[in-house]
C-alpha cells in the first residue's frame, strides 16, 4: 500500500477547490440551507414590538458574527500570504533525501505568509521590525514548514527568554503604549540587561528592519538545521531566500509617513504585483558544513545570534520560490494557516541550537488555543496534501469521519493498520545523532561572545549605511524616558565599536562612555550590507513605481515616449495632478490621470518624471503640492527626472548641490546624482537610458545636501 500522492503545482489549488464556494450562484441560506425571505429586517411581535427569540436567522447572523474574530499570533500578527510553487535546479540527493528537492522537473505547491512582529493585526506595515517569511511546503512526503525572518539571527540564544524578549518589545503593560514599536523604555531596558541582542539589534536599526516590498528582501531560516541523505549522512545547514528583484529598503523619515498614507503599503504591494502578473520569485539557498568543520569557527554555529558569513560558508543557490496566486479569503488562508518549525519530512532534521529546541515546541502549542484545539491541521490551507491515516480521534471541530473499528495500535481487528513505516518506505527517523553530557542550566562557551559579530556587521555598513543605524539609535533610544537606560545602552555598544557609542550618546543625551571601547574585529563581510551585497540587484526596474507629474497642457509627446521606456522596462507608471480625470495636452491629446494629491503622495512611488509643457509647468510650478512631492523624493533619495519645461519646475523646487539641464546643448542628457534632466522636449533615447539606470539604483545616497531640503 502506498501512501504518495503525485503532488504537482496544481494540486493544493485543486484541494482547496473543494471547499471553496462561490456566492454568487446560491440563494442566501442560513447555515442549515434553509433559504431566507429577508435578511434585512427581525422578526416582531408588531411592527413596533420587541424583536421575538424564534426568529433563527436574526440568531444565528448574529451569534455568528459576535464570534467571527479568533485570538491574533502574540507575534507576527499582521500578515499576509500568497500561494506559489517550488523548482528545485538539480537533485540535491548527495545532501537530502528529502523528495521535494530531487527531481528539477516537480513543481511544489506553497503557501507563504510574510508578517510584521511586533504590531497588532491592525498596525501599520513599515514600522522599523523584522519581517516573518513563513513559507508551507505542501509535499508529497507530508508539510514542509520554513518559518523564516528576514534577519538572519535572533535577539536572544535561548528560548526560554522568548516570553521576556516578547513583552519588552510590546506596548508596555499599563498603557499599551506605544504600537508597533521598539521605540520604549523596556526594550531598550532589556536590551541593556541582554547584551546578547547587540549584534541582532545593529540589524534591527539597519535598511534591512524597512524593506521596501516583501518582494525585494531577504529570508534565512535563522536557526541551523541539518540536510540528512539517504545514507544517514548528516550536515549542519542554514537555509537563505534571495528575491530576485533585489534587496531594497525604504528611509526612516518615509516609512512614519507611508504608514498614515497607507497602512497598508507592502500588503497591497504583494496583492496587487501578484493581481498584475508580476510574480515575485526568490531563490533558495543553503549553507552547508560539514559535521567535521563544526568546531572550526570563532563562534558556535547553534548560536542563533550568529551568522556564518558568506565569505566563510558560500551559499549554494539550489531552487526558486514563485508566488502566483493571491488568497480567495484573508481569513480562511492567511490568519487560519499556521506554521510550525517542527513539521519536517525525511531528509531536513534539526540541531541542538537552543532557541530552535524551544521553538519545536511552542508554535503547536500556541496553535492549540488559536485556532481552538488540537484538529487545525483539517483546515484547508494547513491539509497537507499527502494522506493522513493515524489513531489521533475526536477533539473540538473533527470533521474527518474516521471509519472502521480500530483506534489503536497495534491492533487485530483492523489488519494492524495504520502501521509504521520503515525508513525504506519513507518513514520519518530522527537523525542519530549522539548526545553526552550533565543535565545543566548553562551555555557553550562560544555563545558569551555578544560583540564580535555586531562589529563584524558594523564594518561591512556602507557610509550611509552607517548613518542611517545612529539615526536609529537616535530615534529609538532618544524615545526612552529613563536615562540610566539612554546610559546603558550607550554603554553596551561601546563594547561594539566606541565612536559608534560617541555617536549614540551625542543623539539622545547622555555623556559618551568614560573610556572608548570596541571589540578588535576588523574584518568585513559585504554581504552582510544590503548596498553592497551581490545579490542586490541594480540593473532593472521591473516593477517600481513612478509617478508623472503633469497638469493641463502638458507636452503629450514628451510625457508618452518617456511612460513607454519605462512601462517597456517593466515599470507600473501614474499620472498625478492636482484632479482626476482627463487631462488635455498643448496640443490637444488626452491622458487619464490616475491619482491626485489628496489620494497619493511621493512617499508611495520609487521615482518621479516632470515632462515639459510650458503651460503644465507654470501650474505645477504654483502649486505646492507638486513642489513638495519632487522635495520630498529628492529627500529621500529617489531618482527624479524632468525634461523640456519640466526642468523648470525642478529648479523652483530648489534642489541643492545639484547640476540641472540649462547651459548644454539641448540634447545633452544631465545625469547629478540620481537627478537626470535634458533641455529638449519630445524624447530622447539617451534620457531614457540614463533616467531608467537611476532608477534601477534605487536610492542615490549620494545627495550630501538633501538635509537642507525642507520636506
Ligand atoms: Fe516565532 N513564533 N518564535 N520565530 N515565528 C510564532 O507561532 C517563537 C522565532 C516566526 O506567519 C508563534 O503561530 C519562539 C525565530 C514567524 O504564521 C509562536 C521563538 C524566527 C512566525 C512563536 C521564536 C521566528 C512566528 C506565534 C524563540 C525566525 C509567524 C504565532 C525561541 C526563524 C508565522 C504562531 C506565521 C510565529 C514562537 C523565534 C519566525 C508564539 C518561542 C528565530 C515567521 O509560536
Amino acid at each position: 500500500m502506498d501512501r504518495k500522492r503525485m503532488v504537482n503545482e496544481k494540486s493544493k489549488d485543486e484541494q482547496l477547490e473543494t471547499v471553496r464556494e462561490d456566492p454568487e450562484s446560491e440563494f442566501l441560506t442560513t447555515n442549515q440551507g434553509v433559504r431566507v425571505s429577508d435578511t434585512d429586517i427581525s422578526l416582531k411581535a408588531g411592527e413596533r414590538g420587541p424583536t421575538l427569540l424564534e426568529d433563527f436567522h436574526f440568531r444565528e447572523k448574529l451569534t455568528h458574527f459576535d464570534h467571527e474574530r479568533i485570538p491574533e499570533r502574540v507575534v507576527h500578527a499582521r500578515g499576509s500570504g500568497a500561494h506559489g510553487f517550488f523548482q528545485v535546479y538539480e537533485p540535491m540527493t548527495e545532501y537530502t533525501g528529502a523528495k521535494f528537492l530531487q527531481d528539477p522537473n516537480k513543481k511544489t505547491p506553497i503557501f507563504v505568509r510574510f508578517s510584521t512582529v511586533v504590531g497588532f493585526r491592525g498596525s501599520a506595515d513599515t514600522v522599523r521590525d523584522v519581517r516573518g517569511f513563513a513559507v508551507k511546503f505542501y509535499t508529497e512526503d507530508g508539510n514542509y514548514d520554513l518559518v523564516g525572518n528576514n534577519i538572519p539571527i535572533f535577539f536572544i540564544q535561548d528560548a526560554i527568554k522568548f516570553p521576556d524578549v516578547v513583552h519588552a518589545i510590546k506596548p508596555e503593560q499599563d498603557n499599551q503604549i506605544p504600537q508597533a514599536s521598539a521605540a520604549h523604555d523596556t526594550f531598550w531596558d532589556f536590551v541593556a540587561c541582554h547584551p546578547e541582542t547587540a549584534h541582532m539589534i545593529m540589524w534591527v536599526l539597519s535598511d534591512r528592519a524597512l524593506p521596501r516590498s516583501y518582494r525585494m528582501m531577504q529570508g534565512f531560516g535563522v536557526n541551523t538545521f541539518r540536510f540528512v541523505n539517504a545514507e544517514g549522512k548528516g550536515r549542519f545547514v542554514k537555509f537563505h531566500w534571495k528575491p530576485l528583484l533585489g534587496i531594497h529598503s525604504l528611509v526612516w523619515d518615509e516609512t512614519q509617513k507611508i504608514a498614515g498614507k497607507d497602512p497598508d503599503f507592502n500588503r497591497r504591494d504583494l496583492w496587487e504585483a501578484i493581481e498584475m502578473g508580476d510574480y515575485p520569485e526568490y531563490e533558495f539557498g543553503v549553507q552547508i558544513l560539514e559535521e567535521e568543520d563544526e568546531f572550526k569557527f570563532d563562534f558556535d554555529i547553534l548560536d542563533p545570534t550568529k551568522v556564518w558569513p558568506e565569505e566563510d560558508v558560500p551559499v549554494k543557490w539550489i531552487g526558486k520560490l514563485t508566488l502566483n496566486r493571491n488568497p480567495d479569503n484573508f481569513f480562511a488562508e492567511t490568519e487560519q494557516v499556521a506554521f510550525c518549525p517542527a513539521n519536517v519530512v525525511p531528509g531536513i532534521d534539526f540541531s541542538n541550537d537552543p532557541l530552535l529546541q524551544g521553538r519545536l515546541f511552542s508554535y503547536l502549542d500556541t496553535q492549540l488555543i488559536r485556532l481552538g484545539g488540537p484538529n487545525f491541521h483539517e483546515i484547508p490551507i494547513n491539509r497537507p496534501l499527502a494522506p493522513i491515516a493515524n489513531n489521533q480521534r475526536e477533539g473540538y471541530n473533527r470533521t474527518t469521519i474516521n471509519k472502521g473499528k480500530t483506534s489503536y495500535f497495534p491492533n487485530s481487528v483492523g489488519e494492524n493498520l495504520p502501521r509504521p513505516a520503515s525508513a525504506e518506505e519513507d518513514g520519518y527517523v530522527h537523525y542519530m545523532e549522539k548526545v553526552e553530557g550533565k543535565k545543566i542550566r548553562a551555555r557553550s562557551e562560544k555563545f558569551k561572545d555578544f560583540y564580535s559579530q555586531a562589529k563584524l556587521f558594523w564594518n561591512s555598513m556602507s557610509k550611509p549605511e552607517k548613518e542611517h543605524i545612529i539615526e536609529a539609535f537616535h530615534f529609538e533610544v532618544g524615545k526612552v524616558k529613563d536615562k540610566k537606560i539612554r546610559q546603558a545602552v550607550v554603554d553596551v555598544f561601546n563594547n561594539v565599536d566606541g565612536d559608534l557609542a560617541i555617536e549614540i550618546a551625542k543623539g539622545v543625551g547622555v555623556p559618551a562612555p568614560a573610556q572608548k571601547g570596541g571589540s578588535p574585529v576588523t574584518k568585513e563581510s559585504p554581504n552582510l550590507s544590503q548596498e553592497r551585497s551581490e545579490h542586490t540587484v541594480k540593473n532593472t526596474i521591473k516593477t517600481r513605481k513612478i509617478a508623472i507629474l503633469a497638469a493641463e497642457g502638458y507636452d503629450h509627446k514628451d510625457l508618452s515616449q518617456v511612460m513607454q521606456a519605462l512601462k517597456a522596462g517593466g515599470a507600473n507608471v501614474h499620472i498625478i495632478s492636482k484632479y482626476q480625470g482627463m487631462l488635455k495636452s498643448s496640443k490637444g491629446e488626452e491622458i487619464e490621470v490616475d491619482k491626485n494629491y489628496r489620494t497619493t503622495a511621493s512617499v508611495l512611488y520609487d521615482a518621479v518624471y516632470v515632462p515639459g509643457g510650458k503651460e503644465s509647468i507654470e501650474t505645477l510650478k504654483m502649486q505646492g503640492d507638486a513642489i513638495h512631492f519632487v522635495n520630498e523624493a529628492f529627500k529621500h533619495c529617489k531618482p527624479v527626472g524632468a525634461s523640456g519645461e519640466g526642468v523648470k519646475l525642478l529648479k523652483a523646487a530648489n534642489l541643492p548641490g545639484i547640476k540641472l539641464a540649462g547651459q548644454e546643448s539641448s540634447d545633452q542628457v544631465v545625469s547629478d546624482k540620481g537627478v537626470v534632466t535634458i533641455k529638449k522636449e519630445g524624447g530622447s533615447s539617451s534620457f531614457n537610458e540614463s533616467f531608467t539606470a537611476a532608477i534601477a539604483k534605487h536610492r542615490h545616497w549620494d545627495r550630501e545636501k538633501k538635509e537642507q531640503v525642507p520636506a
